[in-house]
This record gives C-alpha cells, sequence and structure tokens, in this order.
C-alpha cells in the first residue's frame, strides 16, 4: 500500500532535513549575514551515556588547563579577590579589574595567592574601643560568636586578643568597651602563618577552641582558623592551581598608555599573576602586538590575552604576534552601547565563529566575551569554537562581586557598569576637555542579587553538562570536532520561533534558581 506521507517525493536525506553545518550556517550562503545566540538552535546528537560521564575540562591559553569553562570578567563591579578565589576554587579563573592602582591591583592578585583553602582569610575583626553592643552587633548580623581584637579593628591589623561568648555573655553593660572584657594576646593560642591546613585542624581538634588566629612575624592578624568550618569544609577538587599548589589568577592591563601597561604587568609578575588580558577601548592591534612582544621577551611564563577582537583577520595579526588566547566580543555585552554609538561591532555568534576557526588551526584558544545571558548562551558560544566563556552581568549580582547590596522596587541589586562607562571613564581620570566631549560606549546599572557563587557555578556547570549530553558529545573537545565536521547541526529561529523556545502564555511563572 502506498504511504499516505509521500516522503520520498522530497527527494533529501536526513542529513539534509536536519539543519545545516557551521559551513553551511556561516559561509558565504549567508551574504554576510550576522548571527547572535537567540537566532540560532542546536539540534540534539545521540545520547548513549550519562551527564556524569562529560568532562569541561578546557585550555584557558595555550598553556592554562582548566576544568571549568566559565571565567570572571575584569571589571570593577565583578571581580577582586573574593570572586578571583571561588572561582579558581571551582575550576575557572577570575581576571582581576584594572580600575584602581598599580600597586591595589597587585595587592589583589597577592590575596588570591595567598589563599589558603580552609583559612579565613578575610576575618571580621573589631578595635579595643569598641563595645560589647558591637559584638552582639556583629553576631546578629553575621552569626559569628568569636571575634579578633586588632589595633585599629583591621582585618589584618596588629592581633591585641579575642572576645567570645565566654568574655561577655554574663556582663550587663553593654557599653563596657572590649579592652577590659576581651582575652588578651598573652592568654591567646594563636598559629603561625607557615601552619598547613592539616596542622591547624589538628590543632582544632586537640585544643577544643572554637577559633585560632593566624599571625604573621610581626603578630599581625594574618587568618582564622575555625571549628565550625572544619566540620562543613568542602572539597575542591577541580580547583585550578599553579605548579606551587596556590590558586590561578588573571588580571587585565589596559593599552592605552604603554608605559603604563609594562609597568603594571611587571607588578603583576612579581605578585604572581598567572595570565593577563590586555584591554583597550579601541581595536588597536600594533599597540597590543607590541605588548605581546614586550611581555613574550620579558616575561616568557606569563600567557598573554589578546583582544577583544571580532574578525579573522584582527585574528591573523596576533597570531604572528604569538598570542595565548584571544578574548571575543565587541558592542554585544549587556551594558555596551558601542554598536549603538560608533556602529561597529559584529554578532557575537559570527564573531565567536570565525575567529575561532583562524584560533583553532593555530592551538589558540578562544574566550567568548560579553552577552552571556544564562547557560544556553555559554553552550552556543562553547559550540561555536571558544573554549570558555567570561561572564559580566551574571555574576555581578552575586555575594563575592564588589560593592553592597541595596534595595530597589522591591528587589535586592548590586551595581554593576560598563569599563567604558561615563562613570567609570570618569574614575580613570578621563574627561570632557574643552570643546571636545568624552564619548562613553557603556551604561552602569544594576543586576539583581543571585546568591553566592558557590551555588551559581555549580548550577551553570550541570547546566552545561545536560547541553553537551544532549548534543550527544562527552567533551568540549568531542564538541568542536563535531563543529568543524559538520556532525553539529543548527537552525535558524525565527522570531515566533525564537518566542516558542522561551516561557510563553503563562499569566506568572517563577523563574527557577538562573535561568
Ligand atoms: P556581560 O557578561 O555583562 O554581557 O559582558 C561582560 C563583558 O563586557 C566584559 O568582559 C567586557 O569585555 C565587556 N565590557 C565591559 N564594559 C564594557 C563597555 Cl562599557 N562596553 C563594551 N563592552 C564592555
Amino acid at each position: 500500500m502506498a504511504s499516505p506521507f509521500p516522503v520520498d517525493k522530497f527527494e533529501l536525506s536526513a542529513d539534509e532535513m536536519d539543519g545545516v553545518g557551521s559551513n553551511a550556517l556561516f559561509g558565504t550562503t549567508t551574504g554576510g549575514r550576522g548571527f547572535t545566540f537567540d537566532d540560532v538552535i542546536l539540534l540534539p546528537g545521540q545520547v548513549d551515556f550519562g551527564v556524569t560521564d562529560i568532562t569541561l575540562e578546557t585550555q584557558l591559553t595555550r598553556n592554562i588547563k582548566l576544568n571549568m569553562p566559565l571565567v570572571s570578567s575584569p571589571m570593577d563591579s565583578v571581580t577582586e579577590h573574593l570572586m578571583a578565589i571561588n572561582m579558581a576554587l571551582h575550576g575557572g579563573i577570575g581576571f582581576i579589574h584594572r580600575g584602581n592602582t598599580i600597586a591595589e591591583q597587585a595587592e589583589e592578585v597577592r590575596l588570591v595567592k595567598r589563599y589558603k583553602s580552609g583559612f579565613i582569610t578575610e576575618p571580621f575583626c573589631l578595635a579595643p574601643s569598641n563595645t560589647i553592643a558591637d559584638v552582639d552587633r556583629m553576631t546578629a548580623e553575621k552569626g559569628f560568636t568569636g571575634v579578633p581584637i586588632t589595633e585599629n579593628g583591621d582585618g589584618h591589623g596588629k592581633l591585641l586578643g579575642m572576645v567570645t561568648s565566654r568574655d561577655v555573655d554574663f556582663i550587663e553593660d553593654r557599653s563596657r568597651e572590649l579592652s577590659s572584657v576581651m582575652t588578651p594576646l598573652s592568654d591567646l593560642y594563636t598559629l603561625q602563618e607557615s601552619c598547613s591546613l592539616e596542622e591547624a585542624n589538628k590543632e582544632l581538634r586537640e585544643s577544643k577552641r572554637g577559633k585560632i588566629p593566624v599571625v604573621d612575624g610581626e603578630g599581625n592578624l594574618v587568618s582564622l582558623v575555625s571549628r565550625k568550618d572544619l566540620l562543613k569544609n568542602r572539597d575542591f577538587p577541580d580547583s585550578s592551581k599553579d605548579k606551587n599548589d596556590r590558586l590561578m589568577v588573571g588580571a587585565s592591563v589596559g593599552i592605552a598608555d604603554v608605559d603604563e601597561a609594562k609597568e603594571r604587568m611587571a607588578a603583576l609578575v612579581e605578585a604572581g599573576v598567572d595570565v593577563i588580558t590586555l584591554e583597550s577601548r579601541h581595536p588597536d592591534i600594533d599597540r597590543e602586538v607590541e605588548l605581546i612582544k614586550f611581555a613574550k621577551s620579558n616575561f616568557p611564563e606569563l600567557d598573554v590575552i589578546g583582544g577583544n577582537i571580532v574578525t579573522a583577520r584582527q585574528m591573523e595579526e596576533l597570531v604572528k604576534a604569538g598570542v595565548d588566547a584571544v578574548r571575543v566580543g565587541m558592542g554585544v555585552a549587556s551594558i555596551a552601547t558601542g554598536q549603538l554609538v560608533k556602529a561597529v561591532g559584529r554578532p557575537q555568534m559570527s564573531a565567536v565563529f570565525h575567529v575561532s576557526r583562524i584560533a583553532h588551526s593555530h592551538g589558540i584558544p578562544v574566550i567568548a566575551d560579553g552577552g552571556i545571558a544564562n547557560s544556553g548562551c555559554a553552550i552556543k558560544a562553547l559550540s561555536l569554537g571558544a573554549s570558555t566563556v567570561m561572564m559580566g552581568s551574571l555574576l555581578a549580582g552575586t555575594e563575592e562581586s564588589p560593592g553592597q547590596y541595596y534595595f530597589q522596587d522591591g528587589l535586592r541589586l548590586k551595581k554593576y557598569r560598563g569599563n567604558h562607562s561615563r562613570d567609570a571613564l570618569v574614575s580613570e581620570g578621563l574627561q570632557d576637555s574643552g570643546d571636545v566631549p568624552l564619548v562613553s560606549t557603556g551604561v552602569s546599572g544594576a543586576v539583581v542579587d543571585k546568591g553566592s557563587v558557590r551555588r551559581f557555578l555549580p548550577y551553570q556547570t550541570q547546566s552545561i553538562r545536560h547541553g553537551l549530553q544532549d548534543l550527544g558529545v562527552r567533551s568540549l573537545a568531542a564538541l568542536h570536532d563535531s563543529l568543524y565536521d559538520q556532525t553539529l547541526r543548527f537552525e535558524i529561529r525565527s522570531s515566533a520561533a525564537q518566542k516558542e523556545g522561551g516561557v510563553h502564555d503563562l499569566h506568572t511563572f517563577v523563574r527557577n534558581y538562573v535561568h
């Protein structure tokens, strides 16, 4: 009996019916059209393995391997040492921003390098002149019961004593100064900076103390170890470590002033930075090439990331200079207005694909930078050849980003601003000069509270694993193979299809943790 569905009339193979490979999507037949994340969707592959069989290990640069393809952006509302420490603990890396002095940026790098897992490296302290009421307030706000007392209340000041609940529980007058109630240094048990976590944990167990301060040779407080942490200490088996077992960290260097850039680079290397990323407001490839060559001849151990670029031609120039990785993205970030102001840039999926094709043939990894609004964008960027994705807005609302939360319109928010927003440029010291206005290409704004990266990052990486599983690939290397051998299939989505792919036709709904 004849089939009621005359499929054979199409005379198309399954391959021909199932979307297109990357060459067809981005080749000349697209007539110079650029695509970004929402335009495109990936078709499923053959799933014959579990999500736990998937590895997310990847290359950040030619020489730096990571276990998680996510990195944090060098922006003053995203990455200082706390973010960088947590990114590295989870297997990624953070790039310390350059919106500060050379000494301040180098100190941020040092704080990451000094981080010892299990030690509280930023202890909250009070001064001898504070009162018991201040301890009560700290206990209520932060839940601590033991507070180190330093000369000026500074987290790394000279240690003078400690106040625990035993010292203050039965004192009625809560306005008494801590100097009169604290356990003085002479009666305190302390550990030296050089002690390992194992030694510290042994002391905690044997001494039965709740908290032990760790001091340097001059008696300054370095960190604390606490019994509570001992009980809840988590392992971070994927963490990004250098050859001395310290967490890895990156930092950004602006190229506008070449002499300053060289000085900054030297200070960052001295502080122990593992990788730097060169940044500029304009795509000044010649200056980048000069600085890459300078870095390569003066700091051969240092990996240098170039960018931001969006064209194959720019990539070819950076290859010749010996770059170790590139950042791709121009005018596509959540806070960027460059495409509106200057009409120059490139839709991000096209940019990532074309740059990656050249980079891949030279063994240079690509970082997709900007516009990552959810794990789906990250998967698409990785599918088009990127080895890692850089996030700004997604991380800016987390507890580990710099800045304080505030409430507005019933929401808990944190400030987030573009590196080239007027605000940021003015804090860099730039201004209108006579009749020549300062042109900014970004905005300042706010993002919603996302909780801690300690929950956010595992959620993102697990989502990426699920994506890879649906695509039928067990690793990012396999994903890239399928991109280039054309087995990875794409389809362009109409605007109706884009709407269909999101939540629709509901009166209300609750967003998942992070979607
Ligand atoms: P989102 O993740 O917020 O979309 O983008 C973060 C990236 O935006 C940063 O890594 C950086 O490259 C880029 N960026 C930061 N400030 C910018 C301004 Cl003002 N303009 C254009 N791009 C910017």
